[in-house]
């Protein structure tokens, strides 16, 4: 039986790898963080109580930032496959805590390397680093691949730059099967909610159902390359499976802007939008409703605007990913379209916020989220 060890089990791809490392027959163990509330809501559906005889899930507390408490963490697992998924992961978070970001994403990375070899384990243990397609920044080639030269944008992306190459210098000089995946953004009804996609499938299924009355978004313009994280994941167990340690490049090869994406997602909300104004004066305005998912609104009503306060001091406008080396050399295809994503999405936040106005329309105080 193969022992993991995930960082990051808690977020939205660790809760889906350990999801399918245990289908595989895996021991799996997460380094989960101690916060003031629990945090285990995506794997709770998973978790064993840890009083059974032998629980295949394991959680460990632990923190990126704590040096002996990884290297302690890995000599206990021994683990046959680590998967370094744990991160400050949002961008614009990242502007406002970069020391915190590098201290994470970067060094955090060094500090499992080095734990490692420290132990000894080099030669057991494999090693994925969940690198991304921030690194590409102010992109200097379309679409984007493996060969193509980063411009990272942001703390978060320089951080992670870092970790790159430290994965790739831990193999050269050590020998350590290790392996970049270069993925680009992958989304489910798991995604945290002030990511984009995930903040405009909540935020209009919310205001469909009266529970908020208007979106406001950043950059409508900017263009993501949009896949599902449980695709998404099946590659990072594949790229641990190879003869020889590689980086790939995990994309579908299609882009959409932001704007398009509010489309689909009101499309699936049986809402259609008119975009009048421009720049930062630019809004959203329902001209039709069919069905019955947005009691709330009539025609004319204005449901998405702009607050420059979620543009970014850099951005990133433009992500197109070539995932022709996964396709030939691992037979890696994503099986999941954007459409039947963006369904999967509003299915599950269309349900959450029917939920709430229940709950609401009986007396009871409901929290939208706000950021
Ligand atoms: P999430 O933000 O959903 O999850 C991040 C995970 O990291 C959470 O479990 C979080 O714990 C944990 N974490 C945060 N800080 C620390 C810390 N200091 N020590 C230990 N764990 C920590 O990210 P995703 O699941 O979307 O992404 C997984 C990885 O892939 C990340 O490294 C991300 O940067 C990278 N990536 C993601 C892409 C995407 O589109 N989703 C694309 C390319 C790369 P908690 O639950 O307690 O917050
Ligand atoms: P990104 O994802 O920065 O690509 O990083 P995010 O969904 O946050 O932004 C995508 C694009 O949408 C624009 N945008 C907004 N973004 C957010 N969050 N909120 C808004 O209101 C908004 N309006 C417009 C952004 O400016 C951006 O251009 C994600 C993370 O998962 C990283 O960890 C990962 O490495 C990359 O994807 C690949």
């Amino acid at each position: 039986m193969k022992k993991t060890l995930i960082t990051g089990i808690t977020g939205q791809d660790g809760s889906y790898l350990a999801e399918l490392l245990l289908a595989k027959g895996y021991e799996v163990h997460g380094i989960k963080r101690r916060a003031s509330l629990f945090n285990t809501e995506r794997i709770d559906h998973i978790y064993e109580d840890p009083h059974a005889a032998h629980p295949m899930l394991k959680l460990h507390y632990g923190d990126l930032t704590d040096t002996s408490n990884l290297i302690r963490i890995l000599q206990e697992v021994q683990p046959d496959e680590v998967y370094n998924l744990g991160a400050q992961s949002h961008v614009a978070v990242s502007f406002e805590s970069p020391e915190y970001t590098a201290d994470v994403d970067a060094i955090g990375t060094l500090r499992l390397l080095e734990g490692i070899r420290f132990l000894g384990l080099e030669k057991k243990t494999r090693f994925y680093q969940a690198s991304t397609s921030e690194l590409y920044g102010l992109v200097q080639e379309i679409p984007q691949k493996e060969t193509t030269p980063f411009y990272p944008r942001s703390p978060y992306a320089v951080a992670k730059l870092y970790a790159y190459w430290i994965t790739v210098n831990y193999r050269e000089a050590y020998g350590l099967y290790a392996c970049n995946g270069i993925l680009f953004n992958h989304e489910s009804p798991r995604r945290g909610e002030t990511f984009v996609t995930r903040k405009i499938t909540r935020g209009l299924s919310n205001i469909a159902q009266g529970l908020d009355q208007c979106l406001f978004m950043g950059n409508l313009d900017a263009l993501r390359d949009w896949g599902h994280a449980k695709d998404y994941v099946e590659m990072q167990w594949l790229m641990l499976q190879q003869d020889n340690p590689e980086d790939f490049v995990i994309a579908t090869g299609i882009q959409y802007t932001v704007r398009e994406f509010i489309n689909k997602t009101a499309a699936h909300l049986g809402i259609e939008l008119a975009w009048e104004g421009e720049g930062v004066n630019e809004f959203g305005r329902v001209v039709s409703i069919t069905g019955e998912n947005a009691p709330a609104l009539k025609v004319g009503d204005i449901v998405v605007k702009i607050d420059p306060r979620y543009f970014r001091p850099a951005e990133v406008e433009t992500l197109l990913g070539d995932p022709t080396k996964a396709k030939e050399r691992l037979g890696w295809v994503p099986k999941i379209t954007l459409d039947e994503m963006v369904e999967e999405m509003v299915a599950y936040d269309l349900d959450k916020a029917k939920q709430h106005g229940l709950l609401k329309s009986k007396g009871f105080r409901v929290s939208v989220g706000r950021e």
